[in-house]
């Protein structure tokens, strides 16, 4: 259990958000504890490098040289090496060592050259097993539906206590699930600085539908990057307080910047913690009394809990899963293809060139407050297993 946690404090530390996380007290002692446990691990760290290193050095990738129009995504490999290099070195050493970025990194480079293929057995086997713990198809939102009037719901983290569901609560909520789907080919779009010069907008903008989090840039010379269609997105109710002065004030430079996303769905944590209550609801106030194009609606508090507890039963045992993975979860649910962009939780690219952590700034995460690496292993081995596609670097053109 320490090495675990010393394990992901060392990549803690160097790790960027992606989707960034809500804000909790709790995150402070936590990074403190941390920061012991990264000190009193770092001797150990070269011997079990080299230890990392010497099953990959086995496994090379032959790269085809013969064949014409490589891209930098999708390399020519023998499929088999890349297979063994899963199943074997990558996804067992990972499971029981300690983890730095340098190792994951190289990983990362060699994944990067291997062709990604769905497959579709796995893809139903996993979608069907989130669908029996989480039903996203059911409970992704709160709506009426879910959400009888009259009611005491508890909040998805601060459990013991409850809302009172009022007519004027039931009133905000949609009668059943608000989003048509399944949807064909859907994009996450995590905040990375991996996402900066990758000229991957064109390729989120064709997508059926695009989730992104905590109300990131989408104009200006970055949608090239980053593409602008918004299908969903999540916000962070800090942002509100701090960016919008909770709405009290701003609301018009608040309704200017959601006006970016058309018609989305702004997606608020409101049943998460007691304090996010007023300002999602100030949100959904805001936008209901100047018409505004893009509707609130709230996560179901039931939902997360249970997406918690089954990412729990596979090791992610975070305090509160991050609102990138959260999204990633119900998209596997919702989607019948799902591609992954930005999400990137390193300091660097794989050349070894220092990224920022956002591709809009250089915001460090809050130490301590999500298992990071532990969700990005996860995403990683989605990858590996056929499920969703990571888009690791640059998109070219096809
Ligand atoms: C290399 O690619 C060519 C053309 O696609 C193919 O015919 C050949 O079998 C490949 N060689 C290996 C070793 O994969
Ligand atoms: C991936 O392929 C590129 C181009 O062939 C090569 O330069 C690079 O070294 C490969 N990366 C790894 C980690 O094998
Ligand atoms: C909800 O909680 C209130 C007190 O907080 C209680 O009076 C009421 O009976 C509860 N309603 C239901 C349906 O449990
Ligand atoms: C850049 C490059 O190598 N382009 C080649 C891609 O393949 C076609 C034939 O399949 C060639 O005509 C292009 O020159």
């Amino acid at each position: 259990m320490r090495a675990l946690v010393a394990l992901a404090a060392l990549l803690g530390s160097l790790l960027l958000f992606l989707c960034l996380a809500w804000l909790s007290a709790d995150g402070a002692w936590r990074a403190r504890d941390w920061e012991k446990e990264v000190k009193s691990t770092t001797d150990a760290t070269p011997r079990l490098m080299r230890s990392l290193r010497s099953p990959l050095a086995s496994l090379q990738l032959s790269t085809n040289r013969t064949t014409p129009n490589q891209t930098g995504i999708q390399k020519p490999e023998q499929a088999s090496k890349c297979k063994e290099m899963w199943s074997n070195s990558w996804a067992a050493t990972v499971k029981r060592k300690r983890y730095a970025e340098d190792y994951y990194l190289q990983v990362v480079g060699k994944l990067q050259n291997c062709t990604w293929n769905k497959r579709p057995q796995e893809y139903a086997k996993f979608k069907s097993e989130l669908s029996s713990c989480c039903d996203a198809a059911h409970n992704f939102i709160t709506s009426q539906n879910n959400t009888p009037l009259g009611s005491n719901m508890s909040y998805e983290v601060d459990n013991k206590k409850t809302i009172h569901i009022t007519q004027e609560i039931f009133k905000m909520l949609p009668e059943s699930q608000p989003l048509e789907y399944p949807f064909k080919n859907c994009a996450v779009v995590g905040n990375g600085g991996i996402l900066k010069t990758s000229n991957c907008g064109a390729e989120i903008d064709q997508s059926d539908f695009v989730f992104r989090c905590n109300l990131p840039p989408t104009v200006g010379s970055i949608r090239q990057d980053v593409g602008s269609k918004t299908n969903l997105v999540t916000i962070n109710p800090s942002i509100i307080a701090q960016k919008y002065n909770k709405l009290n004030e701003k609301k018009a430079a608040f309704l200017e910047n959601v006006a970016s996303y058309g018609d989305a769905f702004l997606l608020l944590p409101a049943f998460s913690f007691r304090s996010n209550t007023a300002a999602s609801f100030k949100v959904h106030h805001t936008l209901k009394e100047f018409s505004a194009k893009q509707k609130a609606i709230f996560f179901y508090p039931r939902y997360l809990r249970s997406l918690a507890q089954f990412w729990r039963t596979k090791g992610v045992k975070a305090y509160r899963l991050s609102s990138g993975f959260m999204i990633t979860s119900a998209a596997v649910e919702l989607c019948e293809n799902v591609k992954l962009y930005g999400f990137w939780p390193f300091s660097k690219n794989i050349a070894g060139t220092p990224i920022s952590h956002h591709y809009y700034d250089n915001q460090l995460p809050k130490p301590g407050f999500h298992a990071m690496p532990k969700e990005y292993n996860q995403i990683l081995q989605l990858h590996g297993r056929g499920i969703l596609k990571l888009q690791f670097g640059k998109c070219l053109p096809d």
